[in-house]
């Protein structure tokens, strides 16, 4: 049934020059990175009750994951829903501490509180792994600034746990012979009217700086995350989107797009294009704001399905480097997990299915005309059908919600 669709739709692709098996081999090739902390609501390892920073998780469903184990657990059930090429993003408060819990803070953390997500991250069979600094929900958090502080002992706390982080990754990125994405978020800003936004900034470069110093250019791929404001922090954040492209371009690294972080007609989807023409690397944090930086589960949306034809129709699949970042408490937490992660695949499969070429000739010869007929066309084309073969030759379906149903009432009902 399902061959003879996929075959169906196969002839329907070929006719708008299109080779749906070509796009299927493109598709598994393609690494999206999934995040650690959809599972916890963003809690960590460290004994955190709360989350901090200007982020919210809102919810109370069933079945938090409360340590590395449940974590674990929760992770292999959804990387076996979850198709395509998989990295483990992992943020430092994830650090497995053992007896050292209490006594290590985050500006000593080294690999080998790590080296369980590593090994866990190849027992998994995936393609890597991606680390993250945590700057946040920590008691050295001063007014709400680390990076920036006015407080040297502050920001001094804070440049040795970036510099711990980078190393961290440089072992990270040798074990699977893959660079590590590094990528710096902090929360820094002020809720009302700051009487001085430039010295804040100032001692953010000089902090980033000191903190890039020496980095392990072959392993590390660091990047810098930019946003507008967050839940207390309304009036000024310190690194902004200007401050980081320009301190991104100025040393040479990346910078991280979060598309929940922008002002709700500015598109990430329009950004992409915009860096590529300047960097070779962009990294993305993919999630769903609905009406501020929300991050809800990510789902099949035009915005997503902008953002993967920018990356496939600029054949920028090895460029643009692709993370997941939403985490919702208010729904089964693997059921959010496993249903951004494919959102994000069937959005990349949903563009490798698109026409690139014709539409592009199209727009060149200036024939909006037959541009506009052919962007509609070709939206309901049976794409689901080929999604479907994928699933498949995965060795999956896209009937998991009732597995979904089972795991939570056996793991995930007993975590009370
Ligand atoms: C916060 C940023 C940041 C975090 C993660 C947990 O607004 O998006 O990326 O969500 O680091
Ligand atoms: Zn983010």
């Amino acid at each position: 049934m399902n061959q003879l669709r996929f075959d169906g739709a196969k002839e329907i692709f070929a006719k708008f020059g299109v080779d749906a098996e070509k796009a299927l081999k493109k598709l598994a090739e393609i690494p999206v990175s999934v995040h650690c902390w959809q599972g916890d609501d963003v809690l960590g390892f460290e004994g955190a009750e709360s989350l901090s920073g200007g982020i919210q998780t809102t919810g109370n469903y069933t079945g938090r994951a409360r340590n590395f184990e449940e974590v674990k657990s929760d992770l292999a059930f959804c990387f076996s829903k979850m198709p395509g090429k998989i990295r483990l993003n992992v943020h430092a408060c994830y650090a497995v501490l053992g007896e050292d819990l209490g006594k290590v803070d985050r500006d000593a953390y080294t690999a080998k509180y790590f080296q369980p997500w590593v090994d866990f991250a190849k027992k998994e069979g995936l393609d890597g792994i991606d680390f993250n600094p945590t700057f946040f929900a920590h008691p050295m958090v001063k007014d709400g600034l680390t990076l920036s502080s006015p407080d040297e002992e502050v920001r001094k706390f804070w440049v040795r746990h970036g510099k711990k982080c980078l190393e961290i990754a440089a072992y990270l990125g040798k074990e699977f012979g893959k660079p590590c994405l590094v990528n710096i978020w902090i929360p820094d800003g002020f809720k009302d009217v700051p009487a001085d936004r430039l010295t804040p900034r100032l001692r953010l470069k000089q902090s980033l700086d000191e903190i890039l110093e020496g980095y392990d250019r072959q392993w590390v791929i660091p990047a810098v995350e930019s946003k507008v404001f967050g839940i207390g922090v309304e009036s000024y954040t310190v690194g902004s989107n200007e401050f980081y492209q320009n301190y991104a371009a100025s040393r040479g690294i990346c910078c991280l797009l979060d598309n929940g972080h922008y002002h709700p007609l500015e598109y990430v989807s329009d950004k992409i294009p915009a860096l590529l023409a300047f960097y070779d690397k962009v990294a993305l944090h993919v999630t769903r704001g609905v009406r501020w930086d929300s991050d809800h589960v990510v789902t099949l949306e035009d915005e997503l399905k902008e953002i993967a034809k920018e990356i496939v129709r600029n054949d920028a699949t090895e460029k643009v480097l692709i993370g997941l970042d939403y985490f919702d408490a208010s729904i089964n937490r693997v059921f959010a997990w496993i249903t951004g992660q494919r959102s994000m695949q069937k959005a990349l499969c949903y563009a490798l299915l698109l026409p690139h070429a014709q539409l592009k000739k199209a727009q060149d010869e200036g024939n909006f005309t037959e541009l506009m007929y052919l962007q509609e066309r070709v939206k309901t084309l049976p794409f689901g059908d080929v999604w479907e073969e994928y699933l498949t030759r995965c060795g999956m379906n896209d009937d998991y919600y009732g597995d979904v149903k089972v795991y939570e009432s056996k793991i995930m009902k007993e975590r009370v």
